[in-house]
């Protein structure tokens, strides 16, 4: 009887890690998302992710910003719904670029659920939202 358990829990071992290394080799190892303008902004850019083993590497960059110094962040939500409190924050964009190594974070992890990437007007107009990508392949 106790042998049997154990066969029966290694088969159904064997039967779920597969599906697991599976749904983990499907993420792909680099996304890149268009930022769209927002609220008349006409500032738009690119976000590129990039997974380097358990680390993320994110490269922003934008076009025709509007302010220098703005904040950006990977919100929960899409960019029509957004959870305002910001997940993973960035440096803010200077020079129409920001960079960020978010460590223990994956690719996979962002699209499991739906994520966005959002950049702020300014430090004190953090308020009004210029540009945003949803995080979808
Ligand atoms: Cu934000």
């Amino acid at each position: 009887m106790k042998r049997f358990s154990i066969l029966a829990l290694a088969a159904a071992l064997c039967g779920a890690v597969p599906a697991i290394v599976l749904a983990q080799a499907s993420a792909p190892d680099h996304v890149t998302i268009a930022l769209n303008a927002l609220n008349d902004s006409g500032e738009t850019g690119t976000a590129t992710l990039q997974q380097a083993g358990p680390d993320l590497l994110v490269f922003v960059r934008m076009k025709d910003t509007v302010a220098d110094n703005q904040p950006v962040h990977i919100h929960e939500g899409t960019c029509a719904k957004l959870n305002p409190k910001p997940q993973y924050p960035f440096p803010n964009i200077t020079a129409r670029r920001s960079q960020v190594k978010l460590r223990n974070v994956t690719i996979a992890s962002l699209l499991a659920t739906p994520h966005a990437i959002n950049v702020h007007r300014s430090t004190t107009q953090a308020g009004i939202y210029v540009a945003c990508g949803d995080i979808k392949t």
